[in-house]
């Protein structure tokens, strides 16, 4: 046995339904004004493809996310929380939720580790990190939906795993960029890749 893997998971567009949760909300809130189907979603962000259908869809897009009880309902993305368990009692194998907390943190950050209380239980609350820069964070690899993960540090030490959303699916990633489509993919030979 060599030594520990570290899988660094992200929770946004991984483990739990922005997309779904969003656009559902956003929908309820304003029935009347123009919305992007999942299957028209492009780029990262959000609020910037909104902003470009209608310039005022930017706030209303981000009063979506930063009202109450946005993040804490969340649903879980199929396998995803069954996934991280199963990773979680895998031997010399050491699983953290990282996941950037948006900057209004009225409710974000506390609804964050509740939802992680609630789908994946009390004791999972000690591998929640916290960070709006992941580049700082020493793991194996981090399976995440964004396609460009930067920040302070040049070189982190993880792979990243690209975890395929409905903004990511049409882009055209570098050769060397691995992607997972679900959790239905073979998420554990992707492990597997990385022990010693
Ligand atoms: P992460 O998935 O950990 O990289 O966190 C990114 C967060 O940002 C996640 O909660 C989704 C959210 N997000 C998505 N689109 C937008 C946007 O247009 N603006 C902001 N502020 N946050 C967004």
């Amino acid at each position: 046995a060599g030594k520990r893997l570290r899988v660094l998971v992200d929770m946004d567009g991984v483990l739990a339904d922005f997309e779904g949760g969003f656009l559902k909300e956003y929908r309820a809130r304003y029935p009347d004004e123009p919305f992007v189907p999942l299957g028209d979603r492009r780029g990262f962000w959000v609020s910037t493809q909104y902003e470009r259908l209608r310039k005022d869809l930017f706030e209303k897009a981000v009063s979506i996310w930063e009202s109450k009880g946005f993040f804490m309902d969340l649903e879980p993305l199929p396998g995803g929380v069954e996934a991280v368990k199963e990773m979680a009692r895998m031997v010399d194998t050491d699983v953290f939720i990282c996941t950037s907390p948006i900057k209004h943190y009225k409710h974000c950050p506390y609804e964050k580790y509740a939802w992680v209380e609630k789908h994946l239980g009390p004791d999972f609350l000690d591998q929640v990190i916290l960070t709006r820069d992941k580049t700082l964070i020493a793991g194996d690899l981090l399976i995440d939906d964004k396609p460009d993960i930067q920040g302070v540090e040049p070189t982190p030490a993880w792979e990243h795993v690209l975890f395929t959303a409905c903004h990511n699916k049409h882009l055209s990633v570098a050769p060397s960029q691995r992607r997972l489509l679900s959790w239905s993919d073979d998420w554990r030979a992707v492990l597997d890749s990385k022990r010693q």
